[in-house]
């Protein structure tokens, strides 16, 4: 396996999966591509290359900068389904996607791709940097996972949930990395400074900081665009992570609100996320409402602690506590 030296824009100086003479291919993790778009919008564009194996300079005035980003990502995210959950690629079948960069021109957005089983980042605009941080990396590779397993249906509830799923491994991912340049937080797209203000995208201890998302269920949730109605799963997952109340995690100050003012008390990051990823898998389909996520969850719960376990009964009341009952 080669490994060549990346200058990031987000992460620093990183370690890349190159192939010989050289090119952006990650042979440790199944292949995994990264392409320059080159402003174009469709096909691939090239295949970063390189002669000294040595990739960008940490601005994005370099080209590679943010195919270095986009790879370190992937790679990534890659390392957490593999190490944290035993799953080998999006499809659990050991083989790589691949990721395109400089995707047309002023592109604020990334997005994941089924039919080209590949993801693609923006340069942003303005204030907006590449979309190439690793958070946004995690959130569209997890796109790739939710259709090769759950597959919950873009819209409705369904959606908010396959979003929030996006972003809870997205957190995940990030924390998992432990990168000093990007240490984790319950924050999405805080590096890319999409509103210009240095505030991030979305917030999953109390989602209505962003002024949009939803922090509890309601009848009616599912007209709420997905990036929104996300907001009631990624509330309960930082819940059940870290409890309710006022906490500092690194230098981030959190404080989350709970529906019916009762305190819940978390059981660990890690515990919420087997629990999320179990669900996902193994109980959701494309149908999935809130409703029957909670179920999914119990089930999960139920599987991996016992029901009626203690663990079981705080992913009952944290389920009550963003208004999703029984
Ligand atoms: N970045 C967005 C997302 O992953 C793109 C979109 O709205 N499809 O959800
Ligand atoms: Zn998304
Ligand atoms: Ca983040």
């Amino acid at each position: 396996i080669k490994n060549g030296t990346g200058h990031s824009q987000y992460s620093g100086k990183v370690t890349l999966g190159t192939a010989p003479s050289y090119t952006l291919t990650d042979t440790g993790r199944g292949n995994h591509k990264t392409y320059n778009l080159n402003h174009g919008s469709s096909g691939t564009g090239r295949l970063f290359s390189d002669p000294d194996d040595v990739w960008g300079d940490g601005t994005p005035q370099n080209v590679q900068t943010a195919g270095v980003d986009a790879h370190f990502g992937a790679a990534l995210t890659w390392d957490y389904y593999k190490n944290v959950h035993g799953r080998s690629g999006i499809r659990g079948d050991g083989v790589g996607a691949y990721s395109r960069v400089h995707y047309g021109n002023n592109y604020v957005n990334a997005f994941w791709s089924d039919s080209c089983f590949c993801m693609t980042y923006g340069d942003g605009s303005g204030n907006a940097k590449p979309l190439t941080s690793i958070d946004v990396a995690a959130h569209e590779m997890t796109h790739g996972v939710t259709s090769a397993t759950a597959n919950l249906t873009y819209s409705g509830e369904s959606g908010g949930l396959n979003e929030a799923t996006s972003d809870i491994f997205a957190a995940a991912t990030e924390f998992d990395a432990n990168n000093p340049q990007d240490p984790g937080d319950y924050l999405i797209g805080e590096k890319i400074d999409i509103n210009g203000n240095g505030t991030p995208l979305r917030y999953m201890d109390k989602p209505s900081k962003d002024g949009r998302s939803k922090d509890y269920w309601y009848s009616g949730i599912g007209n709420v665009d997905v990036h929104y109605s996300s907001g009631v799963a990624n509330h309960f997952f930082y819940l059940l992570s870290e409890g309710s109340g006022p906490k500092d995690i690194g230098d981030v100050h959190y404080d989350s609100p709970t529906y019916d003012n009762q305190p819940v008390p978390g059981i660990g990051r890690a515990n919420a996320e087997k629990i999320w990823f179990k669900a996902l898998t193994q109980y959701m389909t494309a149908n999935t409402n809130y409703a029957a996520a909670r179920t999914a969850t119990l089930s999960a719960a139920a599987d991996l602690f016992g029901q009626g376990s203690a663990t079981y009964n705080t992913v009952a009341n944290t389920w009550a506590a963003v208004n999703v009952g029984s």
